[in-house]
């Protein structure tokens, strides 16, 4: 084997991800500081009476450190995209084709430097002795209703573990606002390492036997997620980290990582904080897509069976229409920020063109991204009618014999708490204060256009 998270014992004196935070914070905090003194007073933003109505679009009004989106070309994390992190992060056979590994991507976002070798191994070994779960949480798991979707079992375990929380046993012996950044990093990583099992728990008791798979030290945070789950192909493993790198994080205003930053401003701890953030992503317009959109293909076909014609770019059409004629919108399609492809569908494309070329599911996906975007401008309401990360995740998993499709969202939940998790160590390291925006009344506004018939004037 070459290179890879296996690679030998440490050869430098290197610093732990937690010194190299540490080392990092005093100069973060100059420059913010810096900032607000050169710069605080000055406009960078006007809001409109449409944004205010409408979700916010747009308004910049939060700090990110992880990621940034652009509307044409997608995701940077920490400056780097897609296609950049699969060149240079470190992958686990050292073979550069294959994908990164979440730890490194986690050292990234949290640092915002590209990890050698050995420091993805120092995260890999860091997250295995760090996952132990608190004894009450499996037993809590196997109690949960066959019924309980997997998502609300989730957040509640994650909840459950909150009794664990370095923060509020710090917060509550007094400890000074200085510390907070290391409380933060201790419940993050925590959470971070004892996701995959309380998630492999759900999956197993929901659907299986309720017995784990065994997990192998030598093995990564992905490939050992997987034996836990399951499952033990190699793709499928690359197929997993490709999956929660890719879905760690989408900067700072979607739904999930937005909840997060916000119950976090609050000085909740970690695990509150996460907990708020799975409950946004589990709603069908966010994370919940990705269960939708296997549905509606799963849909596609049984009725065109039943019709007895084949599944071709007619029929998607014809079914695609329906969909939108009955008031449902077409699920994996559409952003709220983004205005073309998502580059996260596109690398999950490469990775089924590269490893399931052939996969009748996969030659759905692919007839779907030829008809939906034109079915979609012709239906004339959508922004942006190109497929998001949620089109394609499920084809792939299913591929791989992972036929639940209620349990998607919680994969992605693993993934989104890397990005999250770092941004709230951020968080408490620069002392971002509790986040409330201005809300105003319908009368307020009336009231405001009597005096301002034309709003404000533009700076
Ligand atoms: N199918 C049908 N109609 C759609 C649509 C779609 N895929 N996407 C948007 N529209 C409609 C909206 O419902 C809206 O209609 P109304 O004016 O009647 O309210 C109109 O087009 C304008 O919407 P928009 O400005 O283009 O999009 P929004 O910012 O309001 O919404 C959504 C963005 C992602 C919620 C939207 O595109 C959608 O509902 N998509 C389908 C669900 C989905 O795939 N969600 C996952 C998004 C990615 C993500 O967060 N993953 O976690």
């Amino acid at each position: 084997m070459r290179g890879g998270v296996r690679r030998g014992a440490r050869t430098l004196a290197t610093k732990s991800l937690k010194e190299t935070l540490a080392a990092q914070i005093p100069a973060k905090q100059a420059m913010w500081k810096k900032m607000k003194q050169d710069h605080g007073s000055k406009i960078i933003d006007t809001v409109t009476l449409d944004q205010c109505i409408g979700g916010a679009r747009s308004v910049k009004c939060m700090v990110w450190e992880t990621s940034l989106l652009d509307a044409n070309e997608g995701i940077r994390f920490r400056g780097y995209t897609i296609p950049e992190l699969q060149e240079k992060l470190p992958t686990f056979s050292g073979n550069a084709a294959d994908e990164p590994l979440p730890e490194g991507l986690l050292w990234l976002l949290l640092t915002g430097e590209i990890p050698t070798y050995e420091q993805v191994a120092m995260v890999t070994k860091e997250l295995a002795d760090r996952s132990k779960l608190p004894a009450h949480v499996e037993p809590l798991i196997r109690s949960f209703p066959k019924e309980m979707h997997p998502m609300t079992q989730l957040s509640i375990a994650v909840l459950a573990l909150q009794t664990d929380s370095r923060f509020q046993q710090a917060y509550a012996a007094g400890a000074p606002k200085s510390s907070y950044w290391e409380h933060t990093y201790e419940d993050s990583l925590n959470l971070i390492a004892r996701l995959p099992e309380v998630a492999a728990l759900i999956y197993r008791c929901k659907y299986h036997d309720g017995v784990l798979g065994k997990t192998d030290p030598k093995l990564d945070y992905s490939a050992n997620f997987n034996r836990m789950l399951g499952h033990v192909s190699p793709s499928f493993d690359e197929l997993m980290r490709l999956y929660i790198t890719i879905h760690s994080d989408h900067e700072g205003g979607n739904a999930s990582a937005h909840a997060t930053h916000l119950v976090g401003s609050t000085l909740s701890d970690p695990y509150l904080a996460l907990s708020g953030g799975l409950n946004a992503l589990a709603g069908p317009l966010h994370g919940l897509a990705n269960q939708e959109v296997l549905g509606w293909i799963l849909d596609l076909q049984k009725t065109f069976k039943a019709r007895g014609k084949p599944v071709n770019e007619s029929t998607i059409r014809e079914f695609a229409w329906e969909t939108l004629n009955s008031g449902q919108v077409i699920p994996g399609y559409g952003h709220a920020v983004l205005r073309k492809t998502d580059p996260r569908y596109t690398c999950q494309r490469d990775f089924a063109l590269k490893h399931l070329p052939n996969d009748e599911l996969f030659q759905i996906v692919e007839t779907i991204y030829q008809v939906m975007p034109g079915v979609l401008t012709e239906h004339g309401k959508t922004k942006n009618p190109y497929p998001n990360v949620d089109s394609h995740s499920g084809v792939l998993l299913q591929h791989y014999g992972f036929t639940e499709h209620e349990f998607y969202t919680v994969l992605f939940g693993v993934g989104r708490a890397f990005g999250v998790l770092s941004q709230l160590f951020w968080d408490r390291a620069l002392g971002l204060p509790l986040e409330r925006p201005k809300s105003v009344t319908p009368e307020w506004i009336v009231e405001f256009f009597k005096t301002h018939p034309d709003g404000l004037a533009k700076p």
